[in-house]
């Protein structure tokens, strides 16, 4: 018998992509932009150069909106639709693959690991393409550290930062996300996204408050491999902000 991750094809397509050079995801939340208004936010993504689609990002997102929103925009655009999960209630088959995150710095257990056991039996059934990620919270964290029972990671404390990331990536994760929160002041500072950096092996997400182009070259220059963005993308229309984070994105790949 022959054994060894069993990376799905979204993961592997991504790590094909990652080996030029960052990539951009666009965060849309399905109650928000409901189905057709999710594929034409996710068109104009596509449009402006952003790599895949998370679906995500707030409380009380049901299976029947994700999957609503995962097949419109299956049927208009070619990037992946990955599920970002605010819990086991809103998976749907519909979409191309599910990070699947442990919030590492959660008080809360089923934040950790236990809701994974329940959900999990579910995403196998349903075909859904898991991605194991480690999800940590860095100060302010927004609402995602309050809902999340997170005790976040001080924004002077890098090394704290890296200990949790080389944690995760040596129980098996393959992705870390640093999150700063959805619409926080400022993002994860770029101290942290080095040593993050500096300690991992595996690709590294960074995303929260990042609302300009002058925002995610800091970002880029430190190490981070995936930028996402939601509060601007959905506050603008995929105006100048938006397409300023996705340039400087595609400009770091060239360099
Ligand atoms: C939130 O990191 C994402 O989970 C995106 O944050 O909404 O601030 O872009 P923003």
């Amino acid at each position: 018998m022959r054994f060894g991750p069993p990376i799905g094809p979204v993961e592997r397509r991504l790590l094909e992509r990652l080996e030029d050079g960052p990539v951009h995801f666009t965060l849309i939340d399905p109650e928000k932009s409901p189905g057709a208004r999710a594929a034409d936010v996710a068109e104009g993504a596509a449009a402006a150069g952003s790599d895949a689609i998370l679906l995500g990002g707030s409380t009380g997102i049901t299976r029947e909106l994700m999957g609503e929103a995962a097949r419109a925009i299956r049927g208009r655009v070619g990037i992946p639709t990955i599920i970002f999960p605010e819990g086991p209630g809103s998976l749907a088959p519909e979409a191309d693959a599910l990070l699947f995150m442990s919030l590492l710095n959660s008080r809360d257990l089923d934040l950790v690991v236990r809701a994974h056991a329940r959900a999990a039996p579910v995403v196998r059934r349903m075909g859904l393409e898991a991605i194991p990620m480690g999800y940590l919270v860095i100060a302010p964290g927004m609402r995602v550290g309050e809902v999340g029972q997170v005790d976040p990671v001080p924004r002077d404390e890098p090394a704290t930062a890296a200990g949790y990331a080389l944690a995760a990536e040596m129980l098996g994760m393959r992705l870390v996300y640093l999150e700063a929160g959805s619409g926080a002041p400022s993002p994860v500072p770029t101290e942290t996204v080095r040593a993050v950096r500096e300690a991992l092996a595996v690709p590294l997400i960074v995303g929260g408050g990042i609302r300009s182009g002058a925002d995610a070259r800091p970002l880029l220059e430190a190490g981070a491999n995936i930028l996402v963005t939601g509060t601007i993308a959905e506050e603008d229309g995929l105006g100048e902000r938006y397409r300023s984070v996705v340039r400087e994105v595609v400009h770091a790949r060239r360099r």
